[in-house]
């Protein structure tokens, strides 16, 4: 596949040092980790409002849990893809570089991303639904039954549901982020969910140029300032490879 860039997203990709990387489903997708509006997407087979909302949780928490371990179990047999690693040299590369990612899979984590703010939560966390305190649980209870805290409350996933606010700090460092950006990617979105789907546009608004990465234009492609048509996989090792042939890129490489 050979990627054609504009020479304004080139010479960003060089000169840039505030860039920011916003991601959604579609980049686990190569993973093998199902997007959620896709034909077989998540939200296509299950009802969202049956399953990802503290109404459903406080209705029958044992369907919503049992929803969650499906998914830990599901995800637990992927792996990190070319994207996901792509990103993690962008991260080595740019100065001042953030990933928003509103993926609750871990993938990005698992793969040596670091810099990252996690909109949506982590589907690997739990949360008392009575005290609020919160573990990551890396060995997936994949109990049928949400387990008990120690105060006695049930755990739930920690993941933001809909209707629920996202973490305040976390939010307030992705607008932050967003709005002193010079080169921002939109990767693998259909940015239909808010108040995410804000930061493309609060950084459009700061001056930040804008790309999106899909393999089809998403609501965000009216606004983006470049859209690169194609898999997340397969565009940001070539892009990556752009920025090998720069005197930074060639010190990283330790050349
Ligand atoms: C809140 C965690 C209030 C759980 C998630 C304003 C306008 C309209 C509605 C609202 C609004 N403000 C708020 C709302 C309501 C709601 C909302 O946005 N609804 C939508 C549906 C209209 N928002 C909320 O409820 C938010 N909370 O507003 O609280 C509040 C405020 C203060 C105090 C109290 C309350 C909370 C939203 C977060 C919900 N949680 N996830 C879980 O995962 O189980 S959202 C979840 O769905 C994901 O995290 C993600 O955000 C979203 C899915 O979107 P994508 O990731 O983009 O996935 P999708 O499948 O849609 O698209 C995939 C894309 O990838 C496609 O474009 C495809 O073409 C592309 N693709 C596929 N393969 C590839 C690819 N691209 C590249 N390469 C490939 N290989
Ligand atoms: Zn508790």
């Amino acid at each position: 596949m050979s990627l054609t860039l504009s020479k304004k997203l080139h010479s960003l990709l060089t000169s840039s040092t505030r860039v920011v990387v916003f991601t959604g489903a579609g980049i686990s997708a190569e993973s093998g980790v199902p997007t959620f509006r896709a034909a077989q997407g998540l939200w296509k087979e299950f009802p969202v409002e049956k399953l990802a909302t503290p109404q459903a949780f406080a209705e029958d928490p044992v369907r919503v849990w049992q929803w969650y371990c499906w998914r830990r179990e599901l995800i637990s047999k992927t792996h990190p893809n070319a994207g996901h690693r792509a990103i993690v040299r962008f991260e080595g590369f740019f100065d001042d570089f953030h990933l928003i990612t509103q993926n609750v899979d871990g993938l990005h984590g698992f793969a040596g991303s670091r810099r990252m703010l996690k909109l949506h939560g982590d589907i690997w966390d739990v949360i008392c639904s009575s005290c609020e305190r919160s573990r990551l649980e890396l060995t997936p209870v994949l109990s049928p039954l949400p387990p008990r805290c120690q105060c006695g409350g049930i755990l739930r996933p920690g993941v933001v549901w809909f209707g629920e606010a996202l973490p305040s700090r976390v939010f307030a460092a992705a607008v932050e982020a967003a709005s002193k950006a010079q080169l921002f990617f939109s990767i693998g979105t259909s940015a239909e969910v808010y108040p995410a789907a804000q930061l493309p546009q609060i950084a459009k608004l700061h001056g930040a140029y804008v790309v999106e990465i899909n393999v089809e234009r998403s609501a965000l492609a009216h606004i983006a300032h470049e859209v690169l048509l194609g898999k997340a996989g397969e565009i940001l090792p070539e892009l990556t490879g752009c920025l090998r042939d720069t005197p930074q890129g060639l010190a990283l490489a330790g050349a």
